[in-house]
């Protein structure tokens, strides 16, 4: 579809939005730019679209009968595709893409696809690093925070574009191809949104559905539903595994990581080497190496990459050590299963901070993970109540309610002795006390460091 002098709808007037309006802008499209928020500040908003002038914009409520003259509408991903408003434009017949979709059908060169429930930004950096070694025209995009529509009118033909993509991103594709896509695992999160497993699951398959037998599709062997998904795949595949040693794919075995493709075996590394802690950091440095190795980069490049790669802010973060406690910040730890790798990675007895946003998930598996590891949860937010009545019926009697971060940081504090770590995990999203994880995260850092006051 041409969109020059098309008048395209897009729905969001956060970073994909406001950046999706810059991109149509430039290709000669006239953009009408609608939020559902009505108390927008507009002043910033008008700081963000910078030079892009022009924009006819609504706030609040839309004027239904603007919806005739709408060749496309370009969704956020924050928006439900089953949103009132979002129907009723599909209803109309008018297509819906998203930011991701917009992006790649202007943009040029090789583009690398890395979904999953977790890991997914630590293993799109890594992949980045790792590229970084060997091309000159790198782009780190989508999930991560930049959203894809920024750059996608500068690649070009010999250009790297590493995508983190989240369900929500997913929703909305449909010519996307990635030369080279990734699923590190999937465990049940944003289920209020998806509705059922099942439907997260057909999302994060959907990376591949364009893909074919140039491509490439890399998958965990140790994740039950990207296992499966790789029986079903007729591309060509690469697996990973933290627990076997595989005949063709990459393997932990012992402390260290070999890659096996044919009959040949490359020692990639020591995991003492690296500088990220537990099985699951493996299993993203194993899907990094893939990458890397199906870029045509040598394994000399990738050693340097991955032993030099720390862990990302807010991924099991360590903050301080106060009167012999560990600090960690593990504010990305926004699902159960997340959480539970933070707390596997815990070395030392443990007071857990967790709770925030309801998406509607159990928290069986989460309790039950702690293994006497967790010696106290610090409870916060909408979905403390259900943590605790879920903590109780597992017998885990050893529970603060409290009202928020900063309290929750100062009562650890106290129940804190020396070894102990104090981590911040919540297995729930931050949205109702905080903007993102990463504002959460900053806080209780902050927080941490009032205690040294
Ligand atoms: N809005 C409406 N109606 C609604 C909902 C939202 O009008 O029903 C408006 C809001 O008023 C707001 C705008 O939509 O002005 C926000 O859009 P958005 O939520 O899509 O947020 P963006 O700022 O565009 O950020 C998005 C991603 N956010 C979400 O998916 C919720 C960012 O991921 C991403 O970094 C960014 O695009 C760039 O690609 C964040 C995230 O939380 C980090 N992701 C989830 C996660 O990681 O778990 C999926």
């Amino acid at each position: 579809m041409k969109l020059e002098d098309k008048k395209i709808l897009v729905f969001g007037a956060g970073k994909s939005g406001i950046s999706a309006a810059k991109l149509l802008q430039r290709v000669g499209a006239f953009v009408i730019l609608y939020d559902g928020n009505e108390a927008i500040d507009i002043g910033a908003f008008e700081d963000k679209l910078g030079s892009c002038k022009n924009i006819e914009a609504y706030f609040g409520q839309f004027p239904m009968d603007k919806l005739e003259e709408i060749s496309l509408m370009i969704l956020s991903p924050g928006i439900a595709i089953d949103n009132p408003f979002v129907e009723e434009v599909k209803d109309r017949g008018i297509p819906v893409w998203g930011e991701i979709e917009l992006a790649y059908r202007y943009s040029k060169g090789k583009i690398i696809g890395i979904t999953g429930t977790n890991g997914k930004t630590t293993t799109t950096s890594l992949v980045g690093d790792i590229m970084r070694t060997y091309y000159k025209d790198v782009y780190v995009v989508g999930n991560i925070g930049s959203p894809y529509t920024d750059i996608a009118l500068d690649t070009r033909e010999d250009s790297v574009i590493v995508i983190e993509l989240s369900s929500f991103q997913l929703e909305t594709i449909h010519e996307f191809k990635p030369d080279i896509s990734v699923i590190l695992n999937i465990t049940p999160d944003h289920l209020n949104r998806h509705h059922t497993m099942e439907n997260y699951i057909q999302l994060k398959k959907s990376i591949t559905k364009k893909q074919d037998k140039n491509n490439l599709c890399i998958l965990n062997y140790e994740d039950k539903e990207t296992k499966s998904i790789g029986m079903d795949l007729d591309i060509p595949l690469v697996y990973y595994s933290s627990e076997e040693m595989l005949d063709n794919g990459l393997y932990l075995d012992g402390d260290n990581i070999f890659y096996k493709s044919g009959e040949n075996v490359e020692e990639v590394c020591n995991v003492n080497e690296l500088h990220v802690l537990g099985k699951h950091s493996y299993e993203n440095i194993m899907a990094g190496v893939a990458v890397g190795r199906h870029m045509g980069i040598p394994m000399d490049l990738i050693h340097q990459a991955i032993t030099s790669f720390k862990a990302v802010e807010h991924r099991i973060e360590y903050v301080e050590t106060i009167n012999g406690v560990c600090y960690y910040n593990d504010s990305k730890g926004t699902n159960p299963d997340a959480s539970i790798k933070a707390v596997q990675a815990m070395k030392s007895p443990t007071i857990l901070i967790a709770g925030g946003f309801d998406k509607g998930l159990e928290f069986d598996e989460w309790i039950k993970s702690f293994n006497d590891k967790v010696k106290c949860l610090v409870l916060m937010g909408a979905t403390r109540e259900k943590i605790a009545d879920t903590a109780r019926k597992y017998g885990f009697n050893n529970i603060v309610i409290v009202n928020d971060l900063r309290e929750a940081v100062r009562i650890s504090a106290q129940k804190a002795e020396d070894g102990d770590a104090v981590l911040l995990s919540p297995a729930c999203a931050s949205w109702g006390m905080f903007d993102n994880y990463e504002q959460r995260g900053k806080r209780f850092k902050e927080y941490v460091r009032e205690l040294l006051k």
